[in-house]
């Protein structure tokens, strides 16, 4: 792979190996992460090999031994259930292999932590659905324990739900797997059939709020349901937009950055660099009338309009370009 002039070693000679061991494999987030990753590992000169863990930490486990034998420079983990991971980093870390993590809490002082600014992103939603729905409202929520993201996104509708004693939770569901959006779909439905009197879904996560959309639909409750979600994609944004779309706001990052960020972060530390404990990319507010009136049909559309959505100066350097450009 290529050399880069005037970087530090390794890059300076090229041949420079990563593995990014992704727990996640299905939908428009990873897809998105793992091409801004793509992007920025060919400006860098680097060899990025993807492990697609299919929603299986025995095989996402089984995956960073294999990129520990292939005796890669880094190594990026891309979610995944800490228990499962951290004796298997700690032995790449003892290889000399450097680890990043994205969305996952290896607990580890050698492994820097990339995240998505989860509890900004779940208080901007949630801030924006009270001014919409006021400070009482009955309320849908999808949670999975166990995600990092998902966690610290709890953490925040908890404390949300302390200081608005007008909001109540009255049905929770959710799971992740291979088919997200379908399976809570299911889940949806039943919940809100129980509970027709909730008119708020937080669904922080963009395949569990297609999946509580789709419920509303085939119910006909669309006009009297609000969703608020993480996340963005072209596909949805194609589905907020869409008239009588209940999903009505979304705090996202571009995914493609964070893969992005991801990769430059892994190479800083294979420089030598420290790229910092905590790397985070801010995510935007983006409601439904915002993305209506800019017209915006694309994540690539959105990135130009809102530069702060499109970029992220985290994990620089001057020997570094930034990608997606
Ligand atoms: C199951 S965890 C899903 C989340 O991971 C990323 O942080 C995305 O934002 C997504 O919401």
């Amino acid at each position: 792979s290529a050399q880069i002039a005037g970087a530090p070693a390794p890059f300076d000679k090229g041949g420079v190996k990563v593995a990014l061991v992704a727990y996640l494999s299905a939908g428009d987030f990873y897809q998105a992460y793992q091409a801004g990753a793509q992007q920025q590992a060919k400006a860098l000169g680097i060899d990025l090999r993807v492990y697609p863990g299919r929603q299986d930490a025995a095989e996402q486990r089984n995956q960073i031994e294999q990129a520990i034998n292939q005796k890669v420079h880094g190594i990026i983990v891309d979610h995944g259930l800490p228990e499962s991971l951290k004796d298997v980093v700690q032995k790449a870390v003892d290889a000399g292999i450097k680890v990043v993590a994205f969305d996952v809490n290896l607990d580890n002082a050698k492994i820097p932590q990339i995240e998505q600014s989860d509890h900004a992103l779940a208080r901007h939603a949630l801030e924006q659905a009270a001014k919409d729905n006021g400070k009482a409202f009955k309320a849908g929520y999808v949670y999975v324990a166990g995600f990092a993201p998902l966690d610290r996104r709890n953490e925040v509708w908890t404390e949300f739900k302390a200081q608005n004693s007008g909001v109540t939770e009255k049905v929770r569901f959710g799971v992740v797997n291979a088919t997200t959006a379908a399976s809570v779909a299911d889940q949806a439905k039943a919940a809100l059939r129980a509970n027709p009197d909730v008119t708020v879904v937080f669904a922080p996560y963009d395949e569990f709020a297609r999946g509580v959309k789709l419920a509303a639909q085939e119910l006909g409750i669309s006009k009297k349901l609000k969703i608020y979600s993480a996340d963005v994609s072209t596909a949805d944004i194609q589905e907020i937009t869409e008239a009588d779309s209940p999903w009505v706001a979304t705090v996202a990052t571009n995914p493609a950055v964070v893969g992005a960020v991801s990769v430059r972060a892994v190479a800083l530390s294979i420089a030598g660099k420290d790229p910092g404990r905590r790397v985070v990319v801010e995510p935007s507010l983006l409601t439904q009338k915002q993305l209506r009136d800019a017209g915006v049909k694309t994540v690539e559309e959105l990135s130009a309009k809102l530069p702060a959505f499109g970029q992220s100066t985290v994990a620089t350097a001057p020997w570094i370009k930034n990608a997606p450009n």
